[in-house]
Order: C-alpha cells, then sequence, then structure tokens
C-alpha cells in the first residue's frame, strides 16, 4: 500500500499525475503495478485496444514465445508465479495474450490505461519541470516522469519494395494481424521474410493455402521447438526452490538460470562438441544452444561457425530437395550473431509439393504487381501477400513520437542522428525525467526479455521513489556518463559476433537507419551490477536537483 498516494488530476484538457508510461505490455503493466505501491498517480497511454503489447498485435497463425514460458512470465510476485501454469512448454500467443488479460485484472489495473490513444509529441517543459505530453485521443497529460514502455519490436517496418500499392489481392503484415484471423485456403499466398514471425508462420500458412512462396533474402538458423509439456529437467529445478531459480535468472547472461560455460571449442573432440550439440538440439531450448555448447561459441569466429556446419547437416537431413536444402543454410552470418528462430515444421514444410522457395539473394525481386512479384527470373501470380519483414526496432517506436524535445529545445530525433545514444539504456543526457525501458543501450532483446523488463522497471521506479523521498524533482543523465556508456557499449561489443551480421540489432534491416549495435551484449548479470553499482555509488553519471 502506498505511503504516499498522489491523486491524478484534471486542468482543462490536461490530465495531470507524477508519472506517464507510454505502452501496456509487459513493461507498461508492471510499470503501473510498481508505480501505485510506490504512492505515484500514472496514466498509462495505449494504442492498441487492451492490454498485451506484443502479443495484442502479433496475431499471425504460429505466433508463440520462444523462451520457455516458465522463464518468459512475470517473477514479482511469487502468489501471482503460483497461481498461474502454463499449458505448453512455448505457448501460444493466445494463450500469453490470457495472461496479460489475468494480470491486469488480477492487479485492477485497466481503470489507469486510456487504450486506444496514442502519444503523439512530448515536450519538457524547463521552468515547471514536467513533460507536456500531446495524445491523439482527447485529453493531453502533464506528468513529472514520463516512462517509454513503448517496445523493441512494436513498430513494423514499412514495406520498402516497389509497387505494394498496386497489388489488388489481399496484403497483411504479421505483426499487425486481423484479430478475426484470415482465410487462407485455397489461396495462391506469398511470404516475404524468413525471420522468426515468417518461420512460425509459414508452415501454419502452407497447410491452409493452395499454394506458397517463400521470399528469402537471408536464410536464418531455426532450430526445433520441441514443444510439448514444460520439460520435467527445468521443472523440477524450478519447484525445487523457485525463489532460487529466479534469482539465478537474475545473475545470469540471457535471463535463463544457465551456468557459465567454461569450456572452449578448442579443448573438447569432435565427439564431445558433437554430443553436446545434439543434447543441445534434442533439448529445444534457444538459450540452451546459444550459450551451453562451448565457451568461445558468442565470442570466436571459428568456435562459432563449428555450430553452423552442424546445423547446416541438420537441415540437409530434413530438406529432400539439394538445392532448396542450401538455400535455407545460412552462410552469410555467425550462429547466433542474428537472432536464432524455433522450428516447428518450419524446415520440413520445404517437403511440400505446394510450397516453393524464391532465394532472393539469386533472383531479387524487382517489383510487386497488380497481381502478384515479379523477380528477376520469374513471375509469381498471388492472392494474398504476408509481410513478415520485421521492425523497426529498438528505436522505432521512441521515434515514433515526434517530436520528443528536452531541455534547451533539444528534439532526440537531431541528438540521436547519428545513432541512440544513452546512459544504461534508460535516460538520455539533456532529457530530465524521460526513461526508456529497454531502451537501445539495454541487454533487452538479447535476453529473456521478461527478466530485463522487471529489471528496468524496478530500478526506474526505486529511483523516482528515492529521489522524491529525498527532496529532487529531476534527474538527468550527464554527457560524460553517457559517452562512457557508449564507449563502454562499443568495447563490449568486440567480444561478441554481433557486430558482424547485418540485423535489426545493427538497424541494418531499415534502409537509410544509422548503423550501430544497440542492445548491450555483456548480458543481463553484469548489467544489473552495474545499474546497482550506479546506486552504490550515489547515483554515479546523473545530476538530481
Ligand atoms: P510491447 O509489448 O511491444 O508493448 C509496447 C506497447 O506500446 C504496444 O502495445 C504499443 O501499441 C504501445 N505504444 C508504442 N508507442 C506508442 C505510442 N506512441 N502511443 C501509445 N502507445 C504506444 N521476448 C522474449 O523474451 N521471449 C519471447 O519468447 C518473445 N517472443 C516474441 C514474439 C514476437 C512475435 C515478438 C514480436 C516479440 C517477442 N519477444 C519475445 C519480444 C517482446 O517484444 C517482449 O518480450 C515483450 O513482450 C515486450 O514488452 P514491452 O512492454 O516492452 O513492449
Ligand atoms: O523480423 P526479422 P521478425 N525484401 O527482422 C526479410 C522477435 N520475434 O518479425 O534478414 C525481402 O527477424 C528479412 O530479410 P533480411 C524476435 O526477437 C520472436 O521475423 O533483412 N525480405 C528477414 O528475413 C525476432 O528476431 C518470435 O535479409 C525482406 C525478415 O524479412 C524479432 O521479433 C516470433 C525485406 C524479417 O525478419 C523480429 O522477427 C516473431 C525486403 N524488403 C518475432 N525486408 C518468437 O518466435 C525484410 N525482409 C518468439
Amino acid at each position: 500500500v502506498a505511503a504516499r498516494s498522489s491523486e491524478p488530476t484534471n486542468s482543462g484538457t490536461t490530465q495531470q499525475v507524477d508519472v506517464a508510461v507510454v505502452g501496456a505490455g509487459f513493461a507498461g503493466l508492471y510499470l503501473l503495478h510498481r508505480l501505485r505501491k510506490a504512492g505515484f498517480s500514472a496514466v498509462v497511454i495505449e494504442e492498441a485496444g487492451d492490454v498485451g503489447g506484443t502479443w495484442y498485435w502479433n496475431r499471425y497463425p504460429g505466433a508463440r514465445c520462444d523462451i520457455q514460458t516458465i522463464d518468459y512470465s512475470y517473477t514479482f510476485d511469487p502468489e501471482l508465479d503460483r497461481e498461474w501454469t502454463w499449458s505448453e512448454k512455448y505457448a501460444t500467443q493466445p494463450e500469453i495474450l490470457r495472461y496479460f488479460g489475468f494480470v491486469a485484472d488480477r492487479y485492477d489495473l485497466r481503470r489507469d490505461i486510456r487504450f486506444g490513444t496514442r502519444v503523439k509529441a512530448a515536450n519538457w517543459d524547463d521552468a515547471g519541470e514536467r513533460w507536456q505530453l500531446t495524445t491523439d485521443n482527447g485529453t493531453n497529460v502533464s506528468c513529472r516522469y514520463y516512462i517509454m514502455a513503448t517496445g523493441c519490436l512494436s513498430t513494423p517496418k514499412p514495406p520498402e519494395i516497389d509497387g505494394v500499392k498496386d497489388f489488388k489481392g489481399e496484403i497483411y503484415f504479421t505483426g499487425r494481424w486481423p484479430h478475426d484471423g484470415v482465410n487462407l485456403a485455397g489461396k495462391r499466398v506469398a511470404v516475404i521474410g524468413t525471420g522468426s514471425s515468417g518461420i512460425q508462420s509459414i508452415p501454419l500458412i502452407a497447410e491452409q493455402a493452395a499454394h506458397l512462396t517463400v521470399f528469402q533474402r537471408t536464410a536464418s538458423f531455426a532450430l526445433p521447438a520441441h514443444n510439448g509439456p514444460a520439460p520435467d529437467d527445468r521443472k523440477t529445478y524450478f519447484e525445487a526452490d523457485r525463489a532460487a531459480y529466479r534469482e539465478q535468472a537474475r545473475w545470469s547472461l540471457a535471463g535463463v538460470p544457465y551456468p557459465q560455460e567454461m569450456a572452449v571449442s578448442w579443448q573438447l573432440s569432435d565427439a564431445e562438441r558433437r554430443e553436446r550439440f545434439e543434447k543441445a538440439w534434442a533439448a529445444g531450448d534457444l538459450v540452451h544452444i546459444l550459450t551451453q555448447l562451448w565457451a568461445d561459441q558468442a565470442a570466436d569466429f571459428d568456435g562459432n561457425a563449428l555450430i553452423g556446419k552442424l546445423i547446416h547437416e541438420k537441415i540437409r537431413a530434413v530438406v529432400k530437395d539439394p538445392e532448396t536444402a542450401a538455400a535455407l543454410s545460412p552462410n552469410d552470418h555467425p550462429f547466433g550473431s542474428k537472432r536464432p528462430c524455433l522450428d516447428t515444421n518450419y524446415y520440413a514444410t520445404y517437403n511440400r509439393p505446394n510450397v516453393t522457395l524464391v532465394n532472393l539473394r539469386q533472383e531479387p525481386i524487382k517489383a510487386i504487381t497488380g497481381s502478384g512479384i515479379v523477380t528477376d527470373k520469374r513471375s509469381v501470380d498471388l492472392d494474398v501477400i504476408v509481410f513478415a519483414t520485421g521492425f523497426d526496432a529498438m528505436t522505432g517506436a521512441i521515434m515514433a513520437v515526434h517530436p520528443i524535445t528536452g531541455r534547451a529545445g533539444k528534439s532526440l530525433s537531431n541528438v540521436w542522428a547519428q545513432g541512440p545514444q544513452t546512459y544504461l539504456g534508460l535516460t538520455v543526457a539533456g532529457f530530465p525525467n524521460l526513461f526508456m525501458i529497454t531502451g537501445p543501450g539495454s541487454p533487452s532483446v538479447l535476453s529473456n526479455m521478461a527478466v530485463s523488463i522487471e529489471q528496468h522497471v524496478d530500478w526506474v521506479v526505486d529511483r523516482l521513489a528515492a529521489l522524491r523521498d529525498a527532496g529532487f524533482t529531476t534527474m538527468e543523465a550527464t554527457e560524460t556518463a553517457q559517452a562512457g556508456w557508449a564507449q563502454h557499449m562499443a568495447d563490449c561489443s568486440m567480444l561478441t559476433l554481433h557486430r558482424l551480421a547485418n540485423t535489426w540489432y545493427t538497424g541494418a534491416n531499415v534502409p537509410g537507419k544509422v548503423q550501430a549495435l544497440m542492445p548491450y551484449t555483456s548480458g543481463v548479470g553484469p548489467y544489473r551490477g552495474i545499474c546497482n553499482e550506479v546506486v552504490s555509488r550515489g547515483m554515479l553519471g546523473f545530476r538530481l536537483t
């Protein structure tokens, strides 16, 4: 219960609150709960019609999580943790969406969420020490603190292919899938994109469509999900001591309680490496295979290449046509440098007679026409085009609020013109009292985001409460701290292979976007340690007034 409750007020057309949160996904819901408990008045502004964020928007066939749901859950309340049991190792989108509805009901969150409302612009008022938010639907908001929980993967990338508007058939985006579903039966369907969304939806679309043509630019690594009930070994480990399990996750590399692997690839024989690989392949666990094969798998090019070769073998064993198998075998990026995907019948789908793979590396798309897609080598007539082309990740939703104007009229788009600059991925110099959850510079997307989001939210809300209790009204990162974080990010990124791939992690997927590795690469445990140290050393790198 709040020690000091601050009531929201409305003056004219402006709602006055202590804290405005944008976004009612995983992050925004937890923020609202924590802010209320800390005694702040808060409103959440959400463009969607209900809670859930990612899981509200991504309703395409096959949408599931790829971190086991035992780990991809809130952990802040052990009672909540006990009240909800997932039906599968990797739950479907509808089940995950139900979970967010359950959480919203349990903590009575919806009464402080304004749905169907988009924040268009945000302006810092230096004299009043408040943010003024402009919305597209009714009342604007005035707040002391402005927290963007707008999501890393919430702004679909526009289709930058000529002729999209000319297409006379149906067009869908996986990230904006219609709520009442889409009937694909008997239709000639194209899927453009073979990242996680494409790889999850392709097998189910192939089952419905008369013919499916998949347009692949970059082949992704896909690992078997082996979905089903939560595996016994993890369930037993979890049930033995839930609190210890959660705590280990918080200090781990990727937000799932696996130990640091110590053996490097060259210390292991071929047979030992194969045994480890086969065990990981059979486990159907993304984090296991990303972190538990050998210690140098994410840091050393040669140690990493061994994994790529083993996966190529697996693809050849499933896909009957050798040319298709070769096209599906990634050969232009290290394993893990682009987010690997989970395979439920994905590679096997290419053995179906109604599925064709078009390798855009050999025959790029020339244009979309009224009747279909034309490449350098063929013309494909279509009824439906599905864009599984991804997101303007990490910065897209932040920059879509435009302008965000900080101290002395500084605009965030100008400050970030050469790439995003943050301190800890949570704050930006020149923008007092602005916080980003899972912002660029945080480990977020390279981890189980449940763990990262809870850490970011706890850190921010704890700081706001401490600030208030000490009589301060503003908190702002210094330029020096921000430059230091950029240097630290750059140093860390030299230790992993992420920089060697053109991905949404680097902004390379969006034409014209400044390229820089956006997530923090040294892991959630080390990051948590740094955030804690910032506090224990008197808010190192922040100016408080
Ligand atoms: P989101 O869930 O994206 O919510 C942000 C909300 O902000 C959205 O509802 C959006 O409408 C709203 N918003 C944005 N801008 C505005 C604005 N200007 N005004 C009003 N509202 C606004 N992560 C994992 O760790 N494990 C997984 O298994 C996993 N699976 C995923 C599957 C898919 C299909 C996708 C796309 C992502 C997945 N992720 C996964 C990442 C996922 O995005 C995060 O785990 C998490 O759900 C993000 O929560 P969030 O609250 O930060 O953002
Ligand atoms: O997007 P992506 P996504 N012409 O960017 C291709 C999470 N997620 O929505 O790589 C032709 O990965 C593009 O090709 P290329 C997860 O973190 C999780 O699939 O740019 N092709 C690529 O193949 C994931 O990483 C799950 O060469 C074009 C694809 O489209 C993140 O969200 C499920 C193109 C986009 O892949 C994003 O995944 C879904 C063009 N113009 C999402 N533009 C789980 O399983 C793009 N492409 C939990």
